[in-house]
C-alpha cells in the first residue's frame, strides 16, 4: 500500500491515486505545528517539506515527480500522454508548468503574506512572483481558449497540475481567477475521483469549503 505524507501539494498525489484507482494511506504531517518533532516524518524527507510517498522500498518527494512516477511505474495509464500522442509535448509543458510556473511562484507570495513582518508584505519579490504567475497564466487561458483541458479534449494528469495551482492562488488570496479559468477548474473538479480525493484529504477539504463560505458572504 502507498503512503502518501501530508496534503498541501500532496492533494495533486491523491487526486491521481484516486483517478488510478490505487490504494494509499494518508499520513498527515503538521507543517505549521512541529514538524521538527515528527521524526517518523523526517526519517522520510529530512528536509522537512510535503508530499512525499513511499511505495514498497521507493521514498520521493516533489509532487510532479510523484505523479510522473506513479503514472510509469503502475502505469501505462490514459491520464499520462504517451510520447508518441500529438498533445504529448503540451502535455509534459502544462504538467510541470502547473508548479514551476504557477504554485511556485504563488509559495513566496503565501508566505510573504504569512511570515513577513508587516512592514515587509508589500516588497518587491512578492511583486515579481506575482508577475511570474500572472505571465504563465496567459499560456494557461491561451491553451484554454482553444480546448476544454489544458492538452486537448480530454482530461489528464497536466489538469491535476494546472487545477491544483489555479486553486492554490485562489484560495490563498493571491490571485482572482477569471470565467475562462473559473469554468475550467469547475470542469475538471466535477469528477469523481477530485470528491473522493478531497475525502480523505479532511485539511484540503475544510480550507476548501471555509474558503467558499467567505466567498459568499463576500468577506
Ligand atoms: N515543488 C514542491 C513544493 C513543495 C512545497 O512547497 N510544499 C509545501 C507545502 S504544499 C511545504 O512543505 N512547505 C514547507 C517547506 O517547503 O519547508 C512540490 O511540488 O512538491
Amino acid at each position: 500500500m502507498i503512503t502518501l505524507y501530508g496534503e498541501g501539494r500532496g492533494f495533486r498525489v491523491a487526486w491521481l491515486l484516486e483517478e488510478m484507482g490505487l490504494a494509499y494511506r494518508l499520513r498527515q504531517v503538521d507543517l505549521l505545528g512541529g514538524q521538527e518533532l515528527d521524526a517518523e516524518f523526517l526519517a522520510v524527507n529530512p528536509a522537512g517539506f510535503i508530499p512525499a510517498i513511499q511505495d514498497g522500498g521507493v521514498t520521493m518527494v516533489e509532487s510532479i515527480a510523484i505523479m510522473e512516477y506513479l503514472l510509469a511505474r503502475h502505469g501505462p495509464h490514459p491520464l499520462a500522454l504517451a510520447p508518441g500522442d500529438t498533445a504529448f509535448a503540451t502535455y509534459q509543458q502544462f504538467l510541470h508548468m502547473g508548479e514551476a510556473g504557477l504554485a511556485g511562484p504563488i509559495n513566496a507570495i503565501v508566505a510573504t503574506n504569512i511570515l513577513a513582518p508587516e512592514a515587509e508584505r508589500k516588497n518587491w519579490t512578492a511583486n515579481w512572483a506575482l508577475g511570474i504567475f500572472e505571465s504563465r497564466l496567459g499560456l494557461v487561458r491561451r491553451q484554454l481558449a482553444r480546448s476544454p483541458y489544458i492538452a486537448g479534449d480530454r482530461f489528464t494528469a497536466a489538469d491535476i497540475s494546472i487545477t491544483y495551482a489555479l486553486e492554490f492562488a485562489q484560495r490563498t488570496g493571491c490571485f482572482t481567477l477569471a470565467d475562462p479559468e473559473k469554468a475550467y477548474v469547475a470542469r475538471t473538479t466535477a469528477r469523481e475521483a477530485y470528491g473522493r480525493a478531497l475525502d480523505s484529504c479532511p485539511a484540503t477539504k475544510a480550507w476548501a469549503a471555509e474558503v467558499a463560505a467567505r466567498q459568499l458572504t463576500g468577506d
